[in-house]
């Protein structure tokens, strides 16, 4: 796998001590600095590094006060917080990692210790990262899956409540994929299931544009600020992009080809949409499209 440069933000009021940190860790992940509480909080917010050095006695704003802000706020709470800190005593340690600190490092600091008390907790971030990515991958199709379909449509329907927007919810099951398993094999039904994920994957390209595997052979596709006509162009590329793929499937009753239906749901922003309910109305219209014929969709 292919490693990401990390970035470590040093948030230090001594400028002799941000530039001794920088010296010491540049090597391991790009730098940048803050040298207040205030601004710590801005670039944390801004950049979302992967470690933060911060130190606790500042002017204005503690470093204690800091990570209380960042470990309270969902973008950031997941950032490791190493301090590094004139105050060198078991209250104030203790109080460190109560607050939700990864490591406590006592100033004067010895150079080879910081090196290698941070090296080991980039790693340690490195690997939760890849865990994290690898949950929620869909193993076969390498799309989405279902647990982070969860995650997203919670946010994406709570982040429209409010707001003046619209988003596109849509089911898209395979036609008679039974019959493509009888008469090819399970094998061949695998592949086809991963060349659908693949055109899938080609058609939405926007940073927000989601797609995952929802079930067996069922994807759900998630667009936001997607109104009703835009939907429509959306969904029908879809039916044909499918189709376009020719992937034979002669025990088909539709088409000589593997197709699909799709139930889709243009939602409107209202503090009462539900999940549960887009869902729900979204396969109501895919069982619709299914009985209109299937190879098509229905909004
Ligand atoms: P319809 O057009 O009404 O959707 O008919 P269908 O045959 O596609 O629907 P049905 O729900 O009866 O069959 C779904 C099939 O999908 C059954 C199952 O064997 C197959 N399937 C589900 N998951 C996988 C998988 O991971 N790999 C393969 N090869 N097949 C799968
Ligand atoms: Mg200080
Ligand atoms: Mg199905
Ligand atoms: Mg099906």
């Amino acid at each position: 796998m292919k490693t990401v440069e990390q970035i470590i933000l040093i948030v230090d009021d001594d400028k002799a001590n941000r530039k001794m940190l920088k010296e010491l860790l540049q090597e391991q992940a790009k730098i940048i600095f803050a040298k207040n509480g205030k601004q710590a909080k801005e670039l944390a917010k801004k950049h979302l590094p992967d470690l933060i050095l911060l130190d606790v006695v500042m002017p204005d704003i503690s470093g204690f006060e800091v990570i209380d802000t960042l470990k309270n706020n969902d973008k950031t709470m997941n950032i490791s917080v190493i301090f590094i800190t004139g105050l060198a005593n078991d209250d104030d340690e203790e109080r460190g990692f109560n607050l939700g600190g990864c490591d406590y490092i006592y100033k004067p600091f010895k150079p080879n210790i910081v090196i290698a008390r941070v090296m080991m907790h980039l790693e340690l971030i490195r690997q939760r990262k890849m865990l994290d990515e690898i949950a929620h991958i869909d193993a076969l199709t390498g799309v989405n899956n279902r647990r982070k379909m969860d995650l997203v449509l919670k946010n994406e329907v709570a982040a429209i409540k409010y707001k003046h927007s619209n988003l596109l919810v849509a089911i898209l099951d395979i036609d008679y994929f039974k019959q493509y398993n009888d008469g090819y094999g399970h094998g061949a039904g695998d592949v086809a299931l991963r060349q659908v994920g693949q055109a899938l994957r080609e058609i939405f390209v926007r940073p927000r544009d989601f797609v995952a595997r929802y079930g067996g052979e069922e994807f759900v596709i998630v667009l936001p600020d997607c109104d009703k006509a835009s939907a429509t162009i959306m969904l029908s590329n879809i039916v044909q992009a499918i189709q376009d793929k020719k992937i034979k499937h002669q025990y088909s009753s539709v088409s000589p080809q593997l197709t699909v239906s799709v139930g889709a749901v243009v939602v409107q922003s209202s503090p009462s949409v539900a999940v549960a309910d887009i869902m729900k109305k979204a396969d109501d219209l895919l069982y619709q499209a299914k009985n209109d014929g299937r190879n098509q969709y229905c909004l």
